[in-house]
């Protein structure tokens, strides 16, 4: 069975296509912990602030969860272990929710899985989770990307039914590289030009290349959506949609700025082979197993 593909990407040139899919699957009124206000704001930005989605109390169990995985040996010789090439520190940890049942029951929490629920309109599925960690005193950012534009092309999944929280773990200021959107970005598909090397995957965490958007586009959309950077203490969140523009700057400054970051997918939207990469990802980038979150 062939799935047709509805966001073209990797090919010769960069094109851009409208969004096919709609932004908020499920029916108004769905009951869950976003209000009808707060799901028409999402369907119009591409994304949702929450100022407390854990409480202090919980952020310090988390941050300590954080720490005990960026410190054991163990994980660090993981594969699943990202490390920054410079300054040879933990950047991002995958599959967090496995391997920690401290994060896995951050995962089940109705005040998590509920939202994507109600965004996603049905049952979900954790596509990837990851803690991202940027100590101070220079760790880089993430060059603008659309997140879909990876998972439709790398790993398969075929509409743009994803939905991330990045859930704050440390107080995330103006100035330590917190996470920038272009609202409205979220409707339209940029595709990008270049073919996708084999082990991409390897190289585009440190650093994204294949899949990376022309300047020409990032001055483009910018110009006509703006650039929106999220603060918040920690235990706030941003909610997104799989197709914002976005990314962040380096941190420079001796304040860490670290979150959890939860990917999660319907049930209904399962991956299938990718749309525009010779080879699956690895399952604790991109899972296939599409066992409902409970
Ligand atoms: O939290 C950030 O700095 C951005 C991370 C990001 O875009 C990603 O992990 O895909
Ligand atoms: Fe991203």
């Amino acid at each position: 069975m062939t799935i047709t593909d509805l966001y073209p990407s990797r090919g010769a040139t960069e094109v851009s296509t409208p969004r096919k899919d709609p932004v908020v699957w499920g029916a108004p009124g769905t009951p869950g912990p976003i209000s009808d206000i707060g799901l028409q704001s999402f369907e119009h930005d591409g994304f949702l602030a929450v100022d407390q989605i854990i409480s202090d109390d919980e952020v310090a169990v988390y941050h300590r969860e954080l720490e005990r995985l960026v410190t054991d040996p163990e994980i660090r010789a993981d594969e699943r272990s990202i490390i920054e090439p410079q300054s040879k520190e933990i950047r991002s940890v995958f599959e967090v929710h496995r391997i920690s049942e401290v994060f896995a029951n951050l995962v089940r929490d109705e005040r998590v899985v509920g939202r994507a629920r109600q965004i996603l309109g049905s049952d979900v599925y954790v596509h990837q989770s990851r803690i991202n960690v940027k100590p101070g005193f220079g760790a880089s950012g993430f060059y603008w990307h659309s997140d879909f534009e990876t998972w439709h092309a790398e790993d398969g999944l075929p509409n743009m039914r994803t939905v991330s929280v990045s859930i704050a773990l440390t107080e995330n200021h103006d100035t330590n590289g917190g996470l920038m959107i272009m609202p409205g970005s979220h409707r339209t598909f940029l595709g990008c030009a270049g073919a996708t090397p084999k082990d991409n995957y390897k190289q585009s965490l440190q650093m994204q290349d294949a899949g990376t958007p022309s300047d020409e586009a990032l001055t483009e959309m910018a110009t006509q959506y703006g650039i929106k950077l999220f603060t918040g203490k920690a235990g706030s969140a941003t909610w997104f949609d799989c197709n914002c523009m976005h990314g962040s700057g380096d941190n420079i400054t001796p304040f860490p700025r670290s979150n959890v970051f939860i990917v999660f997918n319907s049930v209904d939207n399962a991956a299938v082979e990718p749309f525009a990469a010779p080879i699956r990802r690895p399952e604790f980038i991109g899972a296939r197993d599409f066992t409902p979150v409970r």
